[in-house]
């Protein structure tokens, strides 16, 4: 099959989308019928801190990043119901799914959405005005309803953030996976080889690992600069494991 037709995306509904019942709607508008993508997989995410930062990485330092932690992680829509803080992550793969996907959710700005693509999926989001700490108007946050993989290198990165390779059916992975021969620890942000009191084993022999994570966490180890983050690794086994009750 040509690698194109191959192309994975990674789609966040967010929490806005799922407060207004829109997830029904989002998933028909991306059906196979409409579009010729495929699900290769599909989860519902509490949202962790870590993944949040990673996830908008490119965005820290700017007026709207804390904001956007806060939107993506449930607590704007649902200050006083943790349950219902989710976003649903999905890969779609299939015909150039980044770019059809893109269209199909319109501009990042919920306003020039509406002005140049009536009926996108953004185009039903909302602008939301941010204030800083005297009550001066700063920009404003796009409650845009869903996030879609820019490009590919976004994609790879996103899905591998996200997603464990194990969520993944093996005939529809994009990307290389290894299987361990070591245990890796994790405790208060540190990676280690041996166990620590309180540290938790999130890959052992035998698990299978993005190829990327295993290079970054030999890196770790080893005290070199490592490709990416710990973080970046780490957020995806921290999944759904936080519990936050009402
Ligand atoms: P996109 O790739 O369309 O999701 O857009 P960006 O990566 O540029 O932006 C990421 C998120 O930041 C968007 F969901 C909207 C948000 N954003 C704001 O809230 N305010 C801004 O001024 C710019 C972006």
């Amino acid at each position: 099959m040509p690698e194109q037709n191959r192309e994975s995306s990674l789609v966040l509904i967010k929490p806005d989308a799922l407060k207004n019942s829109l997830t029904g709607y989002i998933l028909s508008q991306f059906s196979e019928f409409h579009t010729g993508l495929r699900f290769a997989a599909l989860k519902v995410v509490t949202v962790n801190l870590a993944l949040a930062e990673e996830h908008y990485a490119e965005h820290k330092g700017k007026f709207f990043y804390p904001s956007l932690l806060d939107y993506i992680r449930g607590y704007l829509h649902y200050p006083d119901e943790p349950s219902k803080r989710r976003v649903i992550a999905i890969i779609y793969r299939g015909p150039n799914a980044i770019k059809h996907i893109r269209e199909i959710c319109g501009n990042t700005n919920p306003h020039d959405a509406r002005a140049q693509r009536p009926g996108c999926i953004r185009a039903l989001g909302t602008i939301i005005p941010l204030y800083d700490e005297k009550g001066k108007f700063i920009g404003d946050r796009s409650d845009n309803l869903i996030h879609a993989s820019a490009n590919p290198q976004d994609a790879e990165r996103e899905i591998k953030l996200w997603f464990l390779p194990t969520d993944v059916p093996p005939t529809v992975r994009s990307f290389p996976v290894e299987t361990s021969k070591e245990y890796f620890y994790y405790k208060n942000g540190e990676v280690s080889s041996e166990y620590m009191p309180g540290s938790y084993c999130f890959i052992g022999p035998g698990d299978i690992a993005w190829k990327s994570d295993m290079k970054v966490l030999r890196q770790i180890i080893k005290g070199k600069k490592p490709d990416y983050s710990t973080n970046a690794v780490i957020a995806k086994y921290l999944i759904n494991k936080d519990v936050e009750k009402d």
